[in-house]
């Protein structure tokens, strides 16, 4: 059994969502997962990170995301240090606003988790000692916030968090290496299809983005998202048109047709089977 680290133990008891763990060093810990997820900087030294069976050897500046479910340890550590940015992103719903639209955000958070044997973890972010510095400060900030706990505190902290976010994921975009490069040519596809979304999706221009086989492709994005790329953007569809369904008083149809589809029985048919509503019940819902 596989040890979970519950939300109640390790955010403070207000309930605001985002902690910070210094490990200097990181003690043995044991295999386990979380009730939330967690933003990794290595911060100095060496050691393994286990996830499941495969282990990756650890050094300095390297960053990494650990999705909640995903069992993980470290071992034959020597004096390994980090920095744990525990956070639990429904609990933040945070807007994410222009965030998609860099390569670099889907690399880092979807694609590098979930690639990562195809890549043995050379797709890695690996921060300058510049970048470390920046976000080491970054951190540090978030950490004061955190440990006054002002008024406005939740605000403050929500605002840097999201700057460390965006700022890693500005880093990843620069990454040199060639197995980060191909996971951003992955990422180019997917801030594709969340700008276009509403346009007829052209396949051969996504593998041609990619530069991989349409396979190749396949697999790896299907690995990655969990979805293939035609289901991918059905969700994007279903999801913007729920954020009109609450917005706006246009009719199902029209929206339907505004986020990229050309049938409205489809849509709702979609759309049902994704929140296990109808569009109009939805909004009905949302209206109260
Ligand atoms: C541990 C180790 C784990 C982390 C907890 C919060 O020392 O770093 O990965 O989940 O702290
Ligand atoms: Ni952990």
């Amino acid at each position: 059994m596989v040890r979970i680290l519950k939300k109640d133990d390790w955010f403070h008891p207000d309930g605001f969502p985002i902690a910070v763990e210094r490990r200097d060093p990181q003690e043995p810990f044991g295999l386990h997962a979380h009730e939330f997820s967690e933003l990794v900087i290595i911060t100095g030294g060496r050691g393994l990170h286990v996830t499941g069976q495969d282990s990756w050897q650890l050094g300095t500046g390297d960053v990494f995301v650990i999705g909640g479910s995903r069992p993980h340890d470290y071992l034959n550590m020597e004096n390994l240090r980090l920095i744990n940015v525990l956070f639990d992103q429904e609990d933040l719903s945070i807007e994410l606003m222009d965030l998609p639209s860099l390569a670099g955000y889907h690399a880092l958070f979807h694609l590098e988790p979930a690639w990562r044997k195809r890549h043995d973890f050379k797709s890695r972010l690996r921060l300058t000692p510049t970048d470390m510095k920046i976000s080491v400060g970054l951190v540090d900030e978030l950490d004061g916030e955190l440990n006054k706990r002002n008024a406005g505190f939740g605000f403050l902290a929500t605002a840097i968090f999201m700057q460390i976010v965006g700022f890693l994921s500005r880093c990843y975009g620069r990454s040199r290496n060639t197995d980060s490069r191909a996971l951003l040519r992955i990422a180019r596809t997917i801030t594709h299809l969340e700008s276009h979304y509403a346009d007829a999706i052209n396949l051969d221009e996504l593998v041609d983005m990619s530069q991989m086989s349409k396979r190749s492709f396949l697999r790896a994005f299907e690995a990655a998202m969990g979805y293939t790329p035609i289901a991918y953007v059905i969700q994007l569809r279903i999801a913007r048109a729920a954020k009109l369904l609450c917005q706006t008083d246009d009719n199902v149809t029209n929206i339907a047709y505004s986020v990229g589809f050309n049938d409205s029985n489809y849509f709702s048919r979609q759309f049902r089977k994704h929140f296990g509503i109808t569009p109009r019940a939805y909004r009905q819902h949302h209206l109260k």
